[in-house]
């Protein structure tokens, strides 16, 4: 199973901490691709160019695209279109304590899968039911 983890990074690195317990817990399931997105600090030997092309090449390899969409990205929200025009399953994680109302063009798509929730250890349920039912 190759999962593409999308999170925020232009967009704000507010939970970077939580994308890191999240990438941690995928990778009980399968390999995560997008390791990254969790760094601690940020790589900036690629140019944006190498960035978009290597990401576009994981995610018509990946087999499903889990994305933390609590803090809004433009990066994050086009990795989803694309995904969803590659016919990929979808699953969208965001916290609506911090952001109650995510994008319509996310909450509103057909075949995207969403899922509220309170905490890493809700996180954990919730990828448990995803990925052992
Ligand atoms: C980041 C962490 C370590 O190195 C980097 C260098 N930058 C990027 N590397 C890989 N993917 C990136 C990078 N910047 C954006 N992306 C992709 O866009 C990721 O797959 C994210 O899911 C998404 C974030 O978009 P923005 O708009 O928030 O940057």
């Amino acid at each position: 199973m190759k999962i593409y983890f999308s999170g925020s990074i232009r967009g704000g690195r507010q939970d970077a901490a939580l994308y890191r317990e999240l990438i941690n817990e995928l990778g009980k399931y399968g390999q995560v691709l997008t390791e990254h997105i969790g760094a601690e600090t940020l790589d900036e030997q690629l140019s944006d160019e190498q960035i978009y092309e290597t990401d576009m090449n994981w995610l018509r390899e990946s087999d499903i695209i889990i994305a933390e969409i609590t803090t809004a990205s433009l990066g994050v929200g086009y990795e989803i279109g694309e995904a969803r025009a590659l016919g990929k399953r979808i699953v969208c994680l965001y916290r609506p304590d911090v952001t109650p109302r995510p994008s319509a063009m996310i909450t509103g798509a057909p075949d995207i899968e969403l899922f509220p929730y309170s905490g890493i250890e809700e996180a954990r349920e919730i990828l448990r039911g995803i990925f052992e039912s």
